[in-house]
């Protein structure tokens, strides 16, 4: 295995730093594909961005060494549903009013375009499996039913999108269940059962397969696996990959902690966590379900290296959103601080430099004009987010933009260069300065030294936000009744295929 990793990264050194040139490609028979992978809820604890000492990433790190990793990559909305909608249509909330996983689309948003349907309609078979757009297992109410899996249901499917689409429709769930003893369903973490595969396995063995055998037409393949997102389930070889004594652990000095502005409340999952004393469990049982899904990973980069189309596929993978595991005492994302916010993002096109490291601020909602330019097919021209192929060519150059993070209408983040500056719908403001401040404790919003900087980011703030684009009022119902009936009849007609 070690030798087939090796001559993988070496082949695609080796594959030349000519770089092909940009929108000379033929959409047509011989034209590179596309593999967009999408790793779900996977923070900045990767190898290659030297964050978290006791990750473990060899495949992604392997990726990263064949092409540009993008060292400060940025979502524009820290959750699932919103993110993957700006990041595949390539529109920004304030635009479509998507903030939140709890908006619905709106049907002109649908019926735009999205970024599987362009590489669709420009002859590339458009291929998709597990998740891309959104959708959820759901633990919620698994226990009154004895059930031993979570069924999948997709936020919803649209057939103009793909050729085929895989949904993985199961997770088998440990028992006894919930595993972690804090008490949630979801929120959970602990040794996925044997005997099952897992639905990463089944997306990984699906993605393999087809990169293993001839295409007669260019695809864009779309690999969303479900790890590392809540429940943090991995098998055991996973887990035990993990040093204890290793862990860079959460650290919240209290002095900076009265200071901070409280713009987030994550208790439902810090009590029972902080206060049972299982941060470092915790923070174990996401670093396996990250080690689970980087080998799920390894295998789909294998099958490529290893199959016809070696050599001439663009490799695109990212993450939607960041997430704490204790920093700031906050459990989860939706916040607009470094943790949440901050992605990895590699891009390895076919025939590109190996090895290059991209230091600029970037977002994932640059990907939809970044990836039809790799591939020469028309981005709608209105689309937000910008071609990343001069940092691709020269990762120096410079680059004027900042990468926008969202929260909701007003509350909004902006990083460019060592800065973060954030802005709450109150009014609040926060100015973080990375360079003797990476953990964002300091605001200097307030000092008369960061003004200037102030001042010009109070420029660049979005002055115009779309409402939400369910309201207020359907958002209160839909939390209240929406995805929990359509998951309980959906839950009661399945046999259970967990269950032996
Ligand atoms: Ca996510």
């Amino acid at each position: 295995m070690a030798e087939l990793k090796r001559r993988s990264v070496l082949a695609l050194g080796a594959a030349g730093l000519a770089w092909p040139a940009l929108g000379q490609t033929p959409a047509g028979r011989g034209a590179a594909n596309v593999l967009f992978i999408c790793v779900d809820d996977l923070n900045e604890w990767v190898g290659c961005l030297d964050t978290q000492p006791a990750t473990r990433t060899p495949n992604i790190d392997r990726l990263a060494a064949a092409g540009t990793l993008f060292r400060n990559a940025y979502t524009p909305v820290p959750a699932c549903k919103p993110a993957r909608e700006a990041v595949l249509r390539g529109l920004l909330p304030m635009r479509t009013g998507v903030y939140v996983n709890e908006d619905a689309v709106p049907g002109w948003l649908r019926a735009r375009t999205s970024l599987p349907r362009l590489f669709r309609r420009a002859g590339y078979r458009s291929l998709g499996g597990g998740k891309m757009f959104h959708g959820q297992f759901h633990y919620a109410g698994l226990n009154t039913l004895g059930r031993r899996s979570a069924p999948w249901e997709e936020d919803y499917a649209q057939e103009e999108d793909w050729d085929e689409f895989h949904h993985f429709d199961y997770e088998c769930l440990p028992s006894p269940w919930p595993a972690a003893g804090i008490g949630r369903r979801a929120y959970d973490w602990g040794e996925a059962p044997a005997g099952h595969p897992t639905p990463d396995e089944g997306l990984a063995d699906w993605a393999a397969g087809l990169l293993r055998r001839p295409s007669d037409r260019p695809f864009f393949l779309a690999v969303g696996f479900y790890k590392p997102h809540i429940p943090w389930y991995a098998p055991k070889a996973f887990i035990d990959l993990i040093d204890d004594d290793a862990i860079g652990m959460p650290d919240n000095p209290p002095e900076a902690m009265k200071r901070l502005y409280p713009a987030y409340d994550s208790s439902i999952y810090r009590d029972p966590i902080e206060k049972k004393g299982l941060t470092r469990a915790a923070i174990k049982g996401y670093l396996a379900a990250i080690a689970f899904a980087d080998h799920q990973i390894g295998r789909v980069v294998d099958a490529l290296h290893a199959g016809p189309h070696a050599g001439n596929t663009h490799v695109i993978l990212w993450s939607d959103n960041g997430h704490h595991l204790g920093e700031k005492r906050q459990w989860g994302k939706q916040t607009l601080w470094e943790q949440s916010t901050h992605v990895p993002l590699i891009i390895a096109p076919a025939g590109g430099a190996a090895g290059q490291r991209c230091d600029q601020c970037v977002s994932t909602i640059d990907l939809m004009r970044t990836v039809c330019g790799l591939a020469n097919v028309a981005a709608p021209a209105d689309v937000d987010g910008r071609d990343l192929a001069p940092l691709l060519h020269a990762p120096e150059t410079p680059w004027r933009y900042p990468a926008i993070s969202v929260k909701g209408p007003g509350s909004v983040s902006l990083r460019y260069g060592p800065y973060r500056y954030t802005r709450y719908a109150t009014g609040a403001e926060e100015l973080y300065d990375h360079r003797d401040d990476r953990k964002e404790w300091n605001n200097r919003a307030e000092s008369a030294a960061y003004a200037p900087v102030v001042r010009q980011f109070d420029a660049l703030f979005p002055k115009h936000f779309a409402e939400s684009a369910t309201g207020p009022l359907m958002m209160r119902l839909r939390r209240k009744i929406g995805s929990y009936t359509d998951w309980l009849d959906t839950a009661l007609s399945f046999s259970d295929p967990c269950d032996s």
